[in-house]
């Protein structure tokens, strides 16, 4: 008997979930429940981390979980590997979906950093305008470097100070376009951005902004995941579903 779990918040998983649900698979969409109002989905939603691996693999079982494709966003890398072990532990089988990372083309300016903190260190210097386009989770650590006016774009809004002197911020939520991330980088006067590399189509539009106004981006690699089996299709989801129920 099938039954999905789709560990979501990304464009990806959005797109599988609505595919599910037209072939009326039975599955459950879940989100971490890190921003006020996620987006609906058109799939049974549960909200809220499970309690680590031994939760999760307790959930797998309550629920007669039989697949699990974990569609979540390349830097969610807890839950992910959450779900390598929780997989192996309850004998369910799992699937990652995701989206390959972004590379660089002609005209792009990118520094390529390991990790939040090393970006932190790279804007050692002069102040500038730097728009911080990572989101909330990790703001506090480029507090190392005040000198800057950041521009912050998040998708709730705060409910207390950022942990940042100089500050603007801009509340909104991908999917983004060319046409507003030109404009934003414009309006805010931005002469550097930070971001992930999320890879997907939903928060490129920065990139090809950047490169059309000759901006420098400090981009984040992603970190490392352990071992297990990736693809980049939905039509390669439902066929590892087929061959493996
Ligand atoms: C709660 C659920 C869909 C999914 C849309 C994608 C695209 C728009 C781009 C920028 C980058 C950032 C951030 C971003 C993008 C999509 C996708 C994507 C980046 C929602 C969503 C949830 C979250 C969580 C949120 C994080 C934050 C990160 C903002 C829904 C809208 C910066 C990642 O306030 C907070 O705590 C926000 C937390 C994790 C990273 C951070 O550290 O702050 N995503 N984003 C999910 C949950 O609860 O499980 O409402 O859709 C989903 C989306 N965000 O179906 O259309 O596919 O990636 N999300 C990054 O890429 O750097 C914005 O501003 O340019
Ligand atoms: P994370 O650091 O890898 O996960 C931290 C904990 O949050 C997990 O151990 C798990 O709690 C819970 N969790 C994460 N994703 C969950 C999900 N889909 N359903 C239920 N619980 C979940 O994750 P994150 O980076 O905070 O990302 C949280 C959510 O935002 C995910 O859905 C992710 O796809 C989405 N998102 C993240 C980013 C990003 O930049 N990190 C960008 C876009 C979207 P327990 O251990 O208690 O199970």
């Amino acid at each position: 008997m099938i039954k999905i779990l789709i560990l979501g918040g990304t464009s990806e998983a959005s797109a599988l979930a609505s595919a599910v649900a037209k072939r009326g698979l039975p599955a459950i969409f879940s989100y971490a429940g890190r921003v006020n109002t996620p987006k609906p989905q058109p799939l049974p939603t549960r909200i809220g981390g499970f309690g680590g691996v031994n939760g999760l693999a307790t959930f797998l079982v309550q629920e007669r979980i039989s697949h699990i494709v974990d569609a979540t966003h390349p830097f969610a890398a807890q839950m992910s590997t959450s779900v390598v072990a929780a997989a192996a532990q309850s004998g369910v089988k799992a699937i990652a979906f995701t989206r390959p990372a972004w590379q660089t083309v002609n005209g792009d300016q990118w520094q390529s950093v390991a990790s939040i903190d090393e970006a932190v260190s790279t804007l050692a210097g002069p102040p500038q305008r730097v728009l911080l386009a990572i989101g909330r989770m990790h703001l506090s650590a480029f507090a190392a470097q005040p000198q800057h006016h950041y521009v912050l774009r998040l998708v709730d809004r705060p409910t207390s100070p950022p942990p940042l002197p100089d500050v603007s911020t801009v509340i909104d939520r991908g999917p983004f376009t060319l046409e507003g991330d030109l404009a934003l980088l414009q309006t805010q006067c931005i002469q550097r951005i930070v971001c992930k590399n999320a890879g997907g189509e939903g928060a490129a539009s920065k990139l090809t902004a950047a490169r059309t106004l000759g901006l420098p981006i400090v981009m984040i690699e992603r970190p490392a995941l352990p071992p297990r089996h990736e693809v980049h299709r939905i039509d390669d989801v439902f066929s590892w579903i087929s061959d493996h129920t």
